[in-house]
């Protein structure tokens, strides 16, 4: 598969595994289900694949392999929260569309990284 880093359309600060669960959708609670996906951060937008494998996947040399879920950062907020779920490195990230999410990596230096570049992204956004 070709190098995502390497698509025009898209600035890409960061990439790879972590887990995720919404936990609220158009500002509806919903019922948690964790599951492992492939993250790709762009400036703008966080985009999560189910695997590596469709994150590069392009239909064209254009258009980008859709994501499971795509999340507008202008305007979102981050937080840690240790009170929402079992698991560790635990994460919140809300749209302003209403969509939350919980975002964990089992390792604490990956979740704390992927917790930097995703708060940077967000301040450097016109409402950040
Ligand atoms: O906040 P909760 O309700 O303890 O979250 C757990 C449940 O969503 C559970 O599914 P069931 O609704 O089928 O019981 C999930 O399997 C767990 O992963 C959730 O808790 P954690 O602590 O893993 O986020």
């Amino acid at each position: 598969p070709r190098d995502t880093t390497q698509l025009p359309y898209l600035k890409v600060i960061r990439q790879g595994q972590l887990s995720k669960t919404k936990i609220t959708e158009n500002g509806k609670k919903i019922r948690k289900n964790w599951s492992s996906s492939y993250g790709i951060l762009s400036d703008q937008m966080l985009l999560l694949y189910k695997d590596a494998k469709s994150a590069t996947q392009s239909r064209t040399a254009a258009s980008p392999a859709k994501p499971e879920l795509s999340l507008d950062l202008n305007g979102a907020t981050i937080e840690w929260c240790s009170n929402k779920s079992s698991r560790k490195n635990v994460f919140q990230l809300s749209t302003v569309f209403g969509l939350q999410l919980l975002l964990q990596d089992e390792d604490g230096i990956e979740a704390r990284q992927w917790y930097e570049a995703i708060r940077s992204a967000i301040s450097q956004l016109p409402c950040g």
